[in-house]
């Protein structure tokens, strides 16, 4: 892989409705792009999933674009990797943080070789499914009557798993409300860190109503104080936010802080380091699942590809396009079936998705090209 030019553009593309979680609402995305051409012409795409607002990472789309043109760009434009695995090692040397920036760029050099190879990039990563169970990521909403109707809508479309966002004030009275309307359905809570171990009676009071998992209650990157909450708690605690690098992951681990992670290549630094905290929790008997970021379809198919691998066996969040966009960047766009599942697109080498470039020029509210 020799990436010769980089193309930076920030597109603005507007949900369907706002999605709010516990530290923020999301209305309208700004999303940054990255185009990857090769001297030979082989080209792909990748998406950037930092948000406009650091209310889930410290990382914003500002950032990024910052931190990819300064520093992660020129340690690898122009240079040649042999194998894709070989550039987190450049990235991480000599820049601390700046996950979701590196990732961005690392992933789309797997997408290259796998476009070079003629494979998909699902079996490049080493990937062995060919559907995805999906799940989806209910937003809070007004009431918990507002959150019943759209968890029972949610159900009845096939999707695998209903994830409910929690705060303190809609928490237990919410998920009680769609337990009694749904017995059977597998449901989980996200908290997106708005709890503190002083409010671990309130958590406590969730494991009547037999939830897949807890995600991320406490502070962004704590892990001790998770380890004293999974003491307390029969529900398995996940975590999302502070799994930043394989190294947390075994922290998680060593700690108990935590019985199943959510991996977003994203937030670890791109696909390399997500196979690697697969792997470890793997050995483990720890299973992972995919999370999302309200990617378009460019970054869902890096979702999804990862997702193919055999340990992500609890359902993603990787919801079809109509769910977010009145119309997605890719073409075809993301779908799923009535069994709740998104296909695993093999039928072609690389993201298995090709961008609509008059979608993405009307949406484009700036460019950068880098290199030659
Ligand atoms: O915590 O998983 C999260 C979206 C933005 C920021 C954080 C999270 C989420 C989601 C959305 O839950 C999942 C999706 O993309 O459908
Ligand atoms: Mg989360």
């Amino acid at each position: 892989i020799r990436v010769a030019r980089l193309t930076l553009r920030e597109i603005h593309l507007p949900l369907r409705e706002p999605f709010r979680i516990s530290s923020g609402v999301m209305a309208d995305r700004r999303i940054l792009l990255l185009e990857l051409e090769e001297a030979d012409g082989a080209r792909t795409w990748s998406e950037c999933v930092a948000d406009a607002l650091p209310n889930y990472s410290p990382e914003t789309i500002d950032t990024c674009w910052l931190a990819i043109t300064e520093w992660i760009a020129p340690r690898v434009l122009g240079a040649a990797f042999a194998h894709p695995r070989d550039i987190w090692p450049v990235l991480d040397r000599d820049i601390r943080g700046h996950q979701m920036a590196k990732a961005a760029l690392e992933m789309g050099c797997w997408a290259l070789a796998a476009e070079k190879e003629g494979v998909p990039l699902a079996r490049l990563l080493g990937g062995t499914r060919d559907w995805i169970e999906t799940g989806i990521s209910l937003g809070i909403q007004a009431s918990p009557e507002a959150l019943v109707q759209r968890a029972a809508a949610a159900v009845a479309e096939g999707y695998r798993k209903v994830k409910l966002k929690i705060e303190p004030g809609r928490d237990v009275a919410y998920v009680r409300a769609v337990r009694e309307a749904l017995p059977d359905a597998p449901l989980m809570a996200d908290a997106n860190n708005a709890y503190t171990l002083a409010q671990a009676d309130v958590l406590q009071q969730l494991d009547a109503f037999g939830l897949m998992m807890i995600e991320q209650p406490l502070a962004h990157d704590d892990l001790l104080r998770h380890a004293a909450l999974q003491k307390q708690l029969a529900t398995p605690v996940c975590l999302d936010e502070t799994i930043t690098s394989v190294d947390r992951a075994e922290d998680m681990l060593a700690l108990d802080a935590g019985r199943i992670i959510n991996i977003k290549p994203g937030r670890v630094g791109g696909f390399t380091q997500s196979i690697a905290i697969h792997d470890v929790c793997a050995r483990s008997g720890v299973p992972v699942w995919c999370g999302g970021m309200l990617e378009s379809g460019v970054g869902r198919a890096y979702n999804v590809a990862l997702a193919s691998l055999p340990n992500f066996t609890k359902p993603g969040d990787l919801s079809p396009s109509a769910r977010y966009w009145a119309r997605d960047v890719v073409d075809p766009e993301w779908t799923m079936d009535a069994d709740g599942r998104v296909r695993v697109p093999l039928d072609r080498p690389g993201i298995g998705v090709t961008v609509n470039m008059d979608r993405v020029d009307a949406l484009t509210v700036r460019t950068l090209t880098l290199g030659v």
